[in-house]
């Protein structure tokens, strides 16, 4: 294992306090510049239209078209049969360390985890950013049912691999446990200055892993290197609105095909065994979109 984990208790503690929680230096040395190198050559293949699979300016939710003339801020599916750089990418998402930490997370063992989502989020051509949102709950949502949503148990964990100094995420601290405020709900969706919010400031090779219906926004700076991996793995017997926000990014129609007999047999195992418990999720297209722009 690349690093020295939090226990179980600590990391859980803390996600369950702040809506997040950091580890610092999860990867470096040649493990990062690999990823790095993976990166780069991914990114490069998307800037120039060559890669279909993105996320284009200026749309913040899913479906994305295949047109990066106006440029990009996501790379999608980084485990898709055809990237070419799919076996460092699943290195990068089945390694020990990252097994480990989800693990410890969602207490649960290695067999039980399912394949979810597998993305890079890049700097954009042109500054942008993202209005204030939970991925999964929308902003019309009463705030009873709001509450409601945000006691579901955690059957999924999400992070960030920044693979560069990452300052992009924002965040409302204790947010992941309550419904919006009246000033967070009539608040203008792309507000700079959010009672309580924090900029979340990463190193190259720490991992966040955050309660993705925490408030968060994203603010990108054009001039700055962004490549951080954006994943997700859930625990087997998942219900219908994440079965929705794994299929809606289009991952339904590959899962079946995605290829891990190149990876090194213990992980190649637990790859397969994940991509075979996404199949029997449903590999269905069109269950719908949690949000539209
Ligand atoms: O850029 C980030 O880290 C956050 C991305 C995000 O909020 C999203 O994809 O919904």
């Amino acid at each position: 294992m690349e690093a020295q984990l939090p226990t179980s208790s600590e990391l859980r503690a803390d996600l369950d306090r702040d809506g997040f929680v950091l580890i610092r230096n999860a990867f470096s040395g040649e493990t990062l510049d690999r990823y790095r190198t993976a990166a780069q050559k991914a990114v490069d293949l998307a800037r120039s239209g060559k890669w279909p699979y993105i996320r284009t300016l200026p749309k913040q939710f899913p479906p994305w078209n295949e047109d990066a003339s106006h440029g990009i801020w996501g790379v999608q599916h980084l485990l898709h049969p055809d990237m070419p750089e799919r076996k460092v990418f699943a290195e990068s998402y089945f390694n020990d360390t990252m097994l480990e930490a989800v693990c410890r997370l969602l207490q649960c063992e290695r067999d039980v985890l399912v394949l979810e989502l597998y993305n890079m989020l890049v700097r954009p051509d042109r500054d942008f950013a993202l209005r204030w949102h939970r991925d999964d709950i929308g902003p019309d949502v009463p705030a009873k049912e709001e509450e409601e949503r945000l006691k579901e148990p955690m059957m999924h964990t999400q992070w960030n691999l920044a693979l560069f100094d990452d300052a992009s995420l924002v965040v409302v601290p204790g947010s992941h446990k309550r419904a919006r405020t009246d000033m967070e709900r009539s608040a203008d969706p792309f507000e700079d200055d959010m009672p309580g919010q924090k900029v979340v400031r990463m190193g190259p090779g720490d991992i966040l892993f955050y309660n993705n219906n925490i408030l968060h926004r994203g603010v990108y700076d054009s001039t700055n290197e962004r490549m951080t991996l954006h994943g997700t793995m859930g625990i087997a017997g998942t219900d219908a609105a994440r079965a929705r926000n794994i299929l809606q990014h289009g991952i339904g129609s590959w899962a079946k095909e995605a290829d891990f007999s190149n990876l090194p047999p213990d992980m190649r195992d637990i790859a397969k065994g994940m991509q075979g418990r996404l199949i029997s999720m449903g590999g269905v297209d069109d269950v719908g979109y949690s949000q539209a722009d």
